[in-house]
């Protein structure tokens, strides 16, 4: 490696490390909580997929500003957890892998009803996959 290849590999390496330290501590206002600050979430919703079927205590009562927790599980296939708000834009997302519990927590700041989708291409019924009204935030 020639001295200025080095120099730009330090340099970027020095970049990455300040961009981590940065993002990751308290400097940045609008990071309210961090992921090893570990909430204790105010209610638990668990969520279940089975065969191209969303299953859920629909509506479920939230009260916003708390920490919900989502169990999402899935006995076949990968699906997608997604909370839409009513105009269909997406709130959060998260993976749901079969044989084991996914987990997100949540803090809902707006209140209404969210719709829940697949978000993950699962196969042909895949489209079906939508649980409207599946949640009401207070
Ligand atoms: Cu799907």
């Amino acid at each position: 490696m020639e001295k200025p290849e080095k120099r730009w590999l330090y340099f970027l390496i020095v970049i990455f490390v300040i961009v981590n330290v940065v993002t990751l501590s308290s400097l940045i206002p609008w990071q309210t909580w961090q992921i090893w600050q570990n909430p204790t979430p105010s209610q638990v919703v668990e969520v279940t997929y089975d065969n191209y079927v969303i299953t859920m205590d629909a509506p479920v009562q939230i009260k916003a500003n708390e920490y919900i927790q989502f169990d999402a599980t899935s006995t076949d296939v990968t699906y997608g957890f997604g909370v839409f708000r009513k105009d269909n834009s997406m709130v959060f997302q998260m993976q749901v892998l079969p044989g084991r519990t996914n987990t997100i927590i949540w803090k809902f700041d707006e209140t209404g009803m969210y719709d829940v989708r697949s978000t993950e291409y699962s196969g042909p019924k895949h489209s079906d996959m939508v649980v409207r009204d599946a949640l009401e935030v207070k």
